[in-house]
């Protein structure tokens, strides 16, 4: 096997030591996430409005089907380097699913708190398998977030929110990815924004490659939030926030000065989507490319639907869109909003003929 193949098959840590928190000491703990595919989608563009050459960065096919798996490799491996037991998060459901996955690799112990009642079902199934203790707080993830940052960190227990700079490193390596596909960074790269991590690394990820020199430009980092959770473009926390892209459902984002900057060092732009728009989105993707995501990551297209519509994004752009998380993870959204339903037929030719139309 080639040096480039094996490097791919370990894992981000391996492939991107030189500009990771990692020394030959740390005992990467990997699932060999990363590497996802970056996917041209022209019926995508040509269904916002055309003119564009759009990219989409398949997260959702990380090891446990969202990007989180980038952050979660480093945090993990750092955790057991320095000899603790325990791993805990608040979260919406991903970073659970994560989070729960790694520490079985680990060999760790993994306690989550999840708002009770909010978190999608393939998540809460993954937490569950991976052993995880799983908490149903009696609250949203604010107030989870809130209850782990009290927990705070000891000898013992490692909190694996994005509140761990160890996340953000390993998240940064989609960004580097991307300048490696694309031979240099996209004009544009489309997010959508919950506690604003995942905008904070990659523009992270931007700079740093720009500045080792594998990258001539940097992109305008576009985020986009649920109208009913965007803190950051209402310019204030949001104490109850709602939205049918439950990964995202937060009122009060840890990395708001890390978004902030991105925002303003990029020359980007945060915007806010309606449930409408993002549900618009989420089947748009599916039926133009067949790429299923989840609720949260179709707020991103949302977005460039809405710059595209206010004239934002000029024609001939090189424009990326992260693809946070996977459509499985959430099979109730799914079911509920698909642009159609199953039909019962009965078991002859004649009636499946029927109903096909022939
Ligand atoms: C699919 O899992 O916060 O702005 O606790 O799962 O970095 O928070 C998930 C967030 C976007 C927002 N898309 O990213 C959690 C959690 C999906 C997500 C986001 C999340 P950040």
């Amino acid at each position: 096997m080639s040096q480039e193949k094996s490097n791919r098959a370990g894992g981000v840590i391996r492939r991107y030591a030189a500009l990771l928190p990692v020394s030959g000491a740390t005992p990467v703990v990997t699932l060999a996430e990363g590497d996802t595919p970056l996917v041209r989608a022209p019926r995508l563009a040509a269904a916002v409005g055309g003119g564009l050459d759009l990219y989409l960065k398949c997260e959702g096919l990380n090891p446990t089907g969202s990007f989180k798996d980038r952050g979660m490799t480093v945090a993990v491996s750092k955790a057991l380097e320095r000899g603790a037991r325990v791993v805990v998060c608040a979260s919406t459901g991903n970073t659970s699913a994560s989070a729960a996955a790694y520490a079985a690799r680990a060999g760790l112990r993994c306690v989550v708190l999840i708002p009770e009642g909010n978190v999608a079902l393939g998540k809460l199934a993954q937490a569950l398998m991976c052993g995880a203790t799983t908490l149903q707080v009696r609250g949203n993830f604010d107030v989870a977030l809130a209850l782990v940052r009290q927990l705070g960190e000891s000898d013992a227990v490692e909190v694996v929110n994005s509140i761990n700079p160890a996340r953000l490193e390993g998240q940064k390596t989609a960004a580097f990815e991307i300048c490696d596909a694309l031979g240099d960074a996209p004009d544009y790269h489309f997010l959508p924004v919950g506690n604003a991590g995942n905008i904070t690394a990659y523009w992270k990820g931007y700079r740093e490659y720009h500045a080792e020199g594998q990258s001539d430009t940097l992109p305008r980092m576009m985020g986009f939030q649920a109208a009913g959770a965007a803190p950051l473009v209402d310019g204030a926390p949001v104490a109850r926030p709602d939205t049918v892209a439950s990964a995202i459902r937060i009122g009060n984002p840890a990395s708001w000065q890390g978004a902030r900057a991105a925002l303003d060092e990029s020359g980007g732009h945060i915007g806010k989507v309606t449930d409408a728009e993002i549900l618009e989105a989420y089947k748009l993707a599916a039926s133009t490319e067949g790429v299923f995501v989840e609720p949260a990551s179709a707020a991103a297209l949302a977005g460039l639907i809405q710059c595209r519509r206010e004239g934002r994004i000029e024609a001939g752009s090189i424009v990326a869109v992260t693809l946070t998380g996977h459509g499985l993870k959430d099979p109730d959204a799914a079911v509920q909003h698909a642009p159609v339903q199953p039909v019962i037929v009965e078991a002859d030719l004649a009636a499946v003929k029927a109903a096909m139309g022939i």
